[in-house]
């Protein structure tokens, strides 16, 4: 049973508790059967299937489509987040997409679009996806060359290729961002949906990867959307995406709290149990040493992910440094406690089919999607400069 006195840290309230309980208890039993790490496309339809069934995925949609809270509560979307990847890496990836992959539409989209796409991605009976990254623009959105341009009366064509697109292959649908170009860099993007089947659009290849899940290269020509299809104004495109990824970046901070979490229980379990020399391997001054470091690990990244996230869901308009922050260092630290747990196990910690084997493949994207630790770092240090400058701090004499 995973550590849960930070539930009474004073970010959450009762109900964050009662989820997170819940969940838990929901995950150890029903996760499990779903998954099969050499089948990936049929475990992650299966995951959001039985996610959404048991109500789980109401929390990646507003209320007002079926979810449960007004806004997203991202402190709800990381204790999610975090029992879930201490169960299974697939689980935690199943729910997250669908939030990612419709929070442009929750966070800026019209009406009609929230109502046609939210509901079913709440009820996990409609798969979602997030189309950024391209081949030559990953850190640098800005970059992008995939273009939406008018075509007939209410249309846009889309041409282009996005890459490293999470569910890609088995999303119905996309949001997708392309260059519209009312200006140059990031004023000249906007963000469409793109129904799966919209012809033009073919997932141009499935790319494996060390931990797999579905992951896609899209190819898309002459690919036409109806205008209504934009979320958000002409040009918004990168400030929808961003402010997109300020919601998920904490999130991915605690899916990585998550299997470091998992790590660390399991290094402990590991420790109490193996002999050595004549005694608990716990018992060599070294391996408390690791412990102790590993989990203080755990705890710094659980409190500057759940700072973000309360600091998001108290109405902060933008919380670009404190997820920044969030992302960069549970990330970081989930792998250096998850390499620790792996060292903990010896040889058995590299073999197929235990657990931190698993966990220490699993944590490794995580440093890098969703922007990576050295995006995190000039986040993080141009809001900085951006607070010096706002706020004329004393400067030393020219
Ligand atoms: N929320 C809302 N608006 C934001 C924002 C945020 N978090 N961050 C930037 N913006 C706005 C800016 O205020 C600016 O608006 P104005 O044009 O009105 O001034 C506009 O967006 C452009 O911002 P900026 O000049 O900072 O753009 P850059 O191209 O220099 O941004 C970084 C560079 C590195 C910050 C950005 O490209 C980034 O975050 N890259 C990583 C992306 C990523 O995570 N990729 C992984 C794919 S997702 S799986």
């Amino acid at each position: 049973m995973p550590d849960a006195t930070f539930l009474t840290w004073p970010f959450f309230e009762p109900p964050h508790a009662r989820f997170a309980g819940d969940l838990r208890t929901w995950a150890a039993h029903a996760v499990p059967p779903l998954v099969d790490h050499g089948d990936v496309d049929a475990s992650c339809r299966r995951l959001v299937r039985a996610l959404g069934r048991a109500g789980w995925l109401r929390a990646t949609v507003p209320a007002a489509y079926g979810g449960l809270t007004d806004g997203f509560d991202v402190r709800t979307l990381c204790l999610a987040r975090e029992t879930l990847a201490y169960q299974d890496g697939l689980a935690d990836f199943a729910f997250a997409m669908q939030g990612l992959g419709t929070g442009p539409i929750t966070l800026a989209g019209s009406d009609a679009l929230r109502a046609r796409y939210l509901p079913p991605v709440g009820r996990g009976e409609a798969i979602a996806a997030f189309a950024l990254s391209e081949p030559d623009a990953g850190s640098d959105v800005a970059a992008m060359s995939t273009t939406a341009t008018p075509d007939g009366p209410g249309h846009v064509r889309i041409d282009g290729a996005k890459t490293w697109i999470s569910n890609g292959g088995i999303a119905d649908h996309y949001v997708v961002f392309a260059r519209t170009g009312e200006a140059p860099g990031a004023r000249g993007l906007s963000a469409f949906v793109v129904d799966a089947d919209t012809p033009g659009l073919q997932i141009a290849e499935r790319m494996d990867v060390i931990a797999p899940h579905p992951l896609a290269t899209l190819r898309f020509e002459g690919c036409r959307v109806p205008v209504g299809n934009r979320v958000g104004g002409p040009g918004e495109g990168f400030k929808v995406a961003m402010a997109t990824l300020d919601v998920f970046r904490s999130t991915v901070g605690a899916a990585a709290l998550g299997f470091a979490r998992r790590a660390l229980d399991e290094a402990v379990g590991r420790a109490a149990t193996r002999q050595m020399f004549g005694a608990p391997l716990g018992d060599l001054q070294l391996t408390q040493a690791a412990l102790a470091e590993m989990a203080t690990a755990v705890d710094t990244s659980a409190l500057l992910v759940y700072r973000a996230a309360w600091t998001k869901d108290r109405g902060a308009p933008r919380v670009t440094r404190e997820a920044a922050m969030a992302k960069m260092h549970a990330t970081e630290a989930a792998q250096g406690v998850i390499d620790r747990a792996v060292q903990i196990f010896g040889g058995l910690g590299v073999m197929k089919g235990v657990k931190v084997e698993e966990l220490y493949r699993e944590i490794r994207a995580l440093r890098i999607y969703e922007g990576a630790t050295e995006v995190q770092k000039i986040v993080i240090a141009r809001e900085l400069m951006k607070y010096a400058a706002e706020a004329a701090l004393p400067r030393a004499a020219e």
